[in-house]
């Protein structure tokens, strides 16, 4: 066999092997696959004459690569049920890069326009626009999904929604918004002083699903950034669940009339202002969150003003909860803990400082302490909750924290995320093995992404129980590898379960 079909069959191997993992451990469900008019676009050029020649129900497959959308007018999606998809499912490995973040001669730019129905975008990045990635055109615009998608330094918006028409019915899911820039003070005019700049915008949203998305440090010039997630201008019916909100000046901010907006279930360490800042909400309910707000130089970890028939149930608030203007709200049933418990903090979560705000024991105070609440099923894992609910987005479970929930008698084999992750220099991955499996043969090894394994981590008989094992960052010879993507992987028997592990020096 010759050694290009051998790096074929292993390139083959390993994306059977590994379906994608989001930043904080959650597995991406794969897309239906597209039954009929497929388009493969594998260069620039080829890519932009199947945009140009879109149809109705088409889907545009993208191969591996980093496109320059630069040059080209804003792609413009007008015909029904279009998708456009990278082709190997991480969204790394197919990069649109616009116009640049700091731009000011393309204050305008926004990447793809909206103006149709049943849009799907996944498994790609959006990057380096001067305003926005994604942007509604008419409104008006129902029912599209938006899956898997990274947003990566984005000038002022991942997705806007602008004034308009209702649109109805999207799912916003295991996307990421991160920015690894900050707009400068008074960039280009900017009329929030370099302040306008979110992961998204939304007006006029009606029954939208933002869920298992991760937002990592969305910041503005002066640490005044919109907002992760802001919803305002009649907005309804919005569920935003199940979310990773960190390093964000602002977490959920919901402005100027939203009704029966519910926010569950998310994790959110704020950046220099608030987890959320509800104003003018009517019918708001936020249940079983957990917010960290570490900074002290901000009134609260949550701000309401001026919000009617707000529900406020199994929150773990660590900051303060501020009331402004007409705004009433039963507490009870929540936990609020003062900046001065940070130690009573730390011995609940995983790891705030990696937005881990996971219960790591069964006997710390939000545990079987809540209230079961019409709307609250599962937890931020999107495990079933048992028992008493427990208070915060976390319900807790044996092998908790980092480590992602399962019938373990089932599965026989369960492991953790890695974590820290991304690392440097070291990280370390939790797994639990029944009973079932003891004594079968096991090993724990590390992969490149290119499906080589790097590193032999464990190797033997395996007993059962919950264990720890770190990976340095070095190779079998103890060199130090280079910064990337890797896998490690834990085999049992014919168990095996893959983790992601992105090392950053
Ligand atoms: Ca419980
Ligand atoms: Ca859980």
């Amino acid at each position: 066999m010759s050694m290009k079909n051998l790096a074929y069959l292993v390139s083959i191997a390993v994306s059977v092997c590994f379906a994608y993992t989001t930043f904080d451990g959650k597995e991406v469900p794969p897309l239906p696959p597209a039954q009929s008019n497929i388009v493969t676009a594998r260069t620039p050029v080829a890519l932009y004459q199947a945009l140009r020649n879109q149809s109705a129900g088409q889907t545009i497959v993208i191969g591996n690569g980093t496109y320059d959308v630069s040059p080209w007018e804003s792609i413009l999606i007008d015909v029904d049920g279009l998708t456009i998809q990278g082709e190997s499912g991480d969204p790394a490995d197919v990069v649109f890069v616009g116009r640049g973040f700091e731009n000011c001669d393309a204050v305008g730019e926004e990447m793809i326009k909206i103006n149709s129905d049943r849009f799907t975008i996944a498994n790609l990045t959006l990057s380096e626009t001067r305003t926005q990635a994604l942007k509604l055109q008419t409104m008006g615009n129902d029912s599209c999904l938006v899956h898997n998608v990274r947003f990566f330094n984005n000038g002022e918006w991942g997705i806007k929604a602008p004034n308009g028409p209702v649109s109805y019915g999207w799912e916003i899911r295991y996307c990421h918004f991160e920015n690894t820039k900050v707009p400068v003070i008074d960039r280009c005019q900017d009329m929030d002083g370099g302040n306008y700049i979110g992961g998204m915008t939304l007006m006029k949203c009606d029954g939208w699903n933002i869920h298992d998305n991760v937002y990592l440090n969305i910041q503005g010039a002066t640490n005044r950034a919109m907002g992760a997630i802001l919803a305002w201008n009649g907005c309804a019916s919005l569920v935003i669940q199940r979310n990773l909100i960190m390093g964000c000046d602002q977490g959920i901010d919901l402005w100027l009339t939203t009704t029966n907006v519910v926010i569950r279930n998310n994790m959110i360490v704020p950046g220099a202002m608030n987890s959320m800042y509800i104003t003018d909400g009517t019918g708001t309910q936020v249940c079983n969150n957990t917010v960290f707000s570490v900074f002290t130089t901000n009134n609260g970890a949550i701000i309401f003003n001026n919000s009617t028939g707000v529900t406020f149930k199994n929150n773990i608030v660590y900051g303060s909860l501020v009331q402004n203007g007409t705004v009433t709200i039963d507490t009870g049933n929540n936990i609020f803990l003062t900046r001065t418990n940070r130690l009573a903090a730390a011995a609940w979560f995983g790891d705030e400082s990696m937005g881990d705000l996971h219960l790591k024991s069964d006997t710390c105070a939000p545990v079987n302490a809540g209230i079961s609440l019409a709307g609250v099923s599962d937890d931020w894992d999107g495990v079933q909750r048992t028992g008493p609910y427990d208070i915060g987005a976390d319900e807790y479970a044996v092998g908790n924290g980092i480590l992602p929930q399962g019938d373990l008698g089932a599965a026989g084999l369960v492991v953790s995320q890695a974590s820290p992750n991304p690392f440097n220099p070291a990280t370390r991955v939790r797994y639990s093995i029944s009973e079932s499996m003891q004594g079968k043969l096991f090993s724990i090894k590390v992969h490149a992404a290119s499906g080589v394994v790097i590193k032999t981590l464990a190797s033997g008989i395996v007993l059962s129980g919950t264990h720890d094992v770190v990976w340095d960052g070095t190779d079998n010879v103890s060199h130090p590898v280079a910064s990337g993507i890797y896998w490690i992987v834990v085999q049992c028997g014919a168990a095996q379960k893959s983790v992601r592990a992105v090392l950053w020096k």
